[in-house]
């Protein structure tokens, strides 16, 4: 069925939904390897069935994927290889170009502050993301998109969207979050590390106490977080607080394992 998809010159969001799923074998996020392999061969089959030429954006996709067959691509990727018929899914990655303005984002919209985007959350983000972008929307389509972008981003099916899987929005190279999943400790452990990082014991880190934290997670984590970067993971990190007062529950979302 999701290689029929690829033959419309026109994809529904639904129908790219699909695409995503059956290519992505393993369910990891990513078609890549032999998933990326099928998909290219299959791509260029249905293409070819339906009478259709490979489109601007398919051609770039194969000749890059041809000298580079290590290659992945996430969903958002796909939104810009494919003619989606309604391709929302980009106007999150115009507006979000950096891990610091996604994390300002998540901080707006996550009004209730419970550490979930929940459905209405995301449709009022969408709903701006929209306006943003001059499109004319009807409420209808508006649910629509609200429903697709969270069956897409929730992995788990909670019916919610934490950071880590709202992060998969982002470019990969941005996408920190990414490497702090292999950090992620036990909410013991991250409350004794809050506690010990806050030196001043106020409450909440400043910036300079998170920077004191985040080098020593690099130094102890050299495998999976760069040293280098501290600067951008702290100014990430930072958009997440309150006025650069960063309490517990904030940095919970990026340290603390759900359970
Ligand atoms: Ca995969
Ligand atoms: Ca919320
Ligand atoms: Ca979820
Ligand atoms: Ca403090």
């Amino acid at each position: 069925m999701a290689n029929a998809y690829l033959q419309g010159v026109e994809i529904s969001a639904s129908q790219f939904l699909d695409i995503f799923h059956h290519y992505d074998n393993d369910g990891n996020g990513y078609i890549e390897g032999k998933e990326l392999q099928n998909f290219v061969k299959e791509l260029q089959q249905a293409r070819k069935q339906a009478g259709l030429e490979l489109t601007e954006q398919m051609k770039a996709f194969v000749e890059e994927y041809e000298q580079n067959e290590d290659g992945k691509i996430g969903i958002v990727e796909l939104v810009q290889i494919l003619p989606t018929e309604e391709n929302f899914l980009l106007y999150f990655r115009q507006q979000l170009k950096s891990c610091a303005e996604f994390m300002q984002a998540w901080r707006n919209y996550d009004e209730d502050h419970s550490g979930y985007i929940e459905a209405d959350e995301l449709k009022n983000f969408l709903k701006d993301l929209l306006r943003k972008a001059g499109k004319q929307y009807e409420d209808k389509k508006l649910d629509e998109y609200t429903h697709t972008t969270l069956k897409i981003f929730d992995s788990n099916n909670d019916g919610k969207l934490c950071l880590a899987e709202m992060a998969r929005l982002l470019p990969d190279k941005e996408n920190f979050l990414l490497r702090f999943q292999g950090v992620k400790m036990a909410k013991k452990e991250f409350n004794k590390i809050f506690e010990l990082y806050d030196q001043d014991g106020n409450g909440y880190m400043d910036e300079n106490e998170l920077d004191a934290l985040l080098k020593d997670l690099c130094v102890k984590n050299k495998k999976v977080l760069d040293i280098g970067k501290i600067s951008t993971y702290k100014n990430a990190i930072m958009a997440l607080s309150d006025g650069g007062k960063l309490y517990r529950t904030e940095l919970a979302l990026v340290l603390c394992a759900d359970d």
